[in-house]
């Protein structure tokens, strides 16, 4: 089966379908946080539901301003650089089919916990759907507040609200508060970030990896045995791309993907400014790959990869929040880049997995009411409208144009 056929069934109207390493600050588990509890309430635009807080996820600016440690300051204070650098992820190890291995594929032992807002995790809500991985792996969503504890899993009465609700948005089975104590669970030294996706074995009772570009690689090749066509041919990595797909990450984690991060995490004008023009020399470059470089609608073409996924899950972002809240604000996709845009709403329109993994409620709310450092008064703005165009809708600027 060609890799066209492979994927078309997945498409719309078809029938199947401390951080301490290394890095730059230590998270402690200091009880400071709690020792000051404020319950705010919070309205939301796109709701009537007012939405309360976990207590323990409150407390006062002050107090969280005041220690160094916490969770939500994205550079060390002490860091003169205001550089943002992003952890290495902990847990590395893999799920294969190999014999003898610790964790072999098998049907409902592995867990996805991810959020709608992060565009790691969302990576790989998109391949566990592509690859036709739904009844192997299941997975749960948290609530798109992160606070000072970071990502909690929802309350029964919270997973009903227009603003969180979603598929997976669900409590925890076991009852956990926090994704913290899944951490924590495995092993009660944990210092480093309890960041989202997370791979967890139900059957171990152990986090088998945290690191989504890994996480990528084992849906895509790993649950093969057990799954049937079309999915078992979909590729996401495919041997004679390699080179070209690993080149390719190379400039669009560290620019694109992260590069949005160093920008709106900067705590300096320089690195800020580093940063951004990083940034928009890249996105000129992906523009101009899309724009002359390929024969489909693909990055690679007619073949859809791991490409497409890691970037799309940025861009998709990039309106809606990167332009305002991180300050990339050079251009904007919908207006500056129309080779990316029409890339991206391709995916989005035609591919249930990249529409039905995206929530734009999520993640505009979590970071205009998580990064307070930011967005200290956690106002989210109403634009753009809409989240992201219709297929074939322009800004007028740009329709005009002709
Ligand atoms: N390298 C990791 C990065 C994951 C990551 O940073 N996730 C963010 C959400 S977008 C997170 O959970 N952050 C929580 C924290 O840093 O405390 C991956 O790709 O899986």
């Amino acid at each position: 089966m060609s890799i066209r056929s492979s994927i078309s069934p997945l498409l719309r109207g078809t029938a199947s379908l401390s951080h301490l390493s290394k890095g730059s600050f230590r998270i402690t588990r200091s009880s400071s946080f709690t020792s000051s509890i404020k319950v705010s309430t919070h309205r939301y635009l796109s709701t009537t539901s007012n939405f309360k807080m976990a207590a323990q996820d409150t407390p006062s600016g002050k107090e969280v301003q005041k220690d160094d440690n916490v969770i939500t300051n994205w550079v060390n204070p002490s860091d003169k650089s205001g550089e943002f650098k992003r952890q290495q992820s902990t847990f590395r190890s893999f799920i294969s089919s190999s014999p003898g291995s610790e964790f072999p594929p098998e049907a409902g032992r592995y867990h996805l916990y991810v959020s709608y807002a992060c565009p790691w995790a969302n990576r790989t809500l998109i391949a566990r759907k592509l690859k036709g991985l739904e009844d192997i792996i299941s997975f749960s969503v948290v609530h798109w507040h992160m606070g000072p504890k970071g990502w909690r899993f929802v309350t029964d009465e919270e997973a009903e609200q227009e603003d969180v609700k979603g598929e997976g948005v669900v409590p925890h089975e076991g009852g956990l508060s926090h994704l913290r104590e899944v951490y924590f669970g495995v092993n009660p030294e944990y210092e480093g970030r309890f960041t989202v996706p997370v791979l967890w074995d139900k059957k171990g009772g152990k986090i088998v990896n945290n690191e989504s570009s890994e996480i990528l690689r084992m849906l895509n090749s790993e649950f093969n045995g057990l799954i049937d066509e079309p999915f078992k041919s979909v590729d996401l990595y495919p041997e004679d791309l390699r080179r070209e797909i690993d080149e390719t990450h190379e400039w669009q984690y560290d620019l694109i993907n992260n590069g949005v991060y160093k920008s709106g995490f900067a705590t300096t004008q320089e690195a800020y400014e580093r940063n951004v023009k990083a940034l928009f020399e890249a996105l000129d470059r992906a523009e101009k790959h899309l724009a002359d470089g390929t024969e489909g609608p693909y990055w690679f073409g007619e073949r859809l990869t791991e490409v497409d996924i890691r970037l799309f899950v940025t861009i998709v972002r990039f309106d809606p929040v990167y332009v305002q809240h991180f300050k990339c604000n050079i251009r904007d996709i919908r207006s500056g880049y129309p080779a990316i845009h029409k890339w991206m709403r391709n995916l989005y329109w035609n591919i249930p997995a990249f529409k039905d993994t995206t929530n734009f409620n999520h993640i505009k709310f979590h970071y205009t009411k998580s990064h307070t450092n930011i967005n200290p008064l956690s106002i989210t703005p109403l634009g753009p409208v809409p989240d992201i165009l219709p297929r074939w809708e322009e800004v007028p600027a740009v329709s005009f144009r002709g």
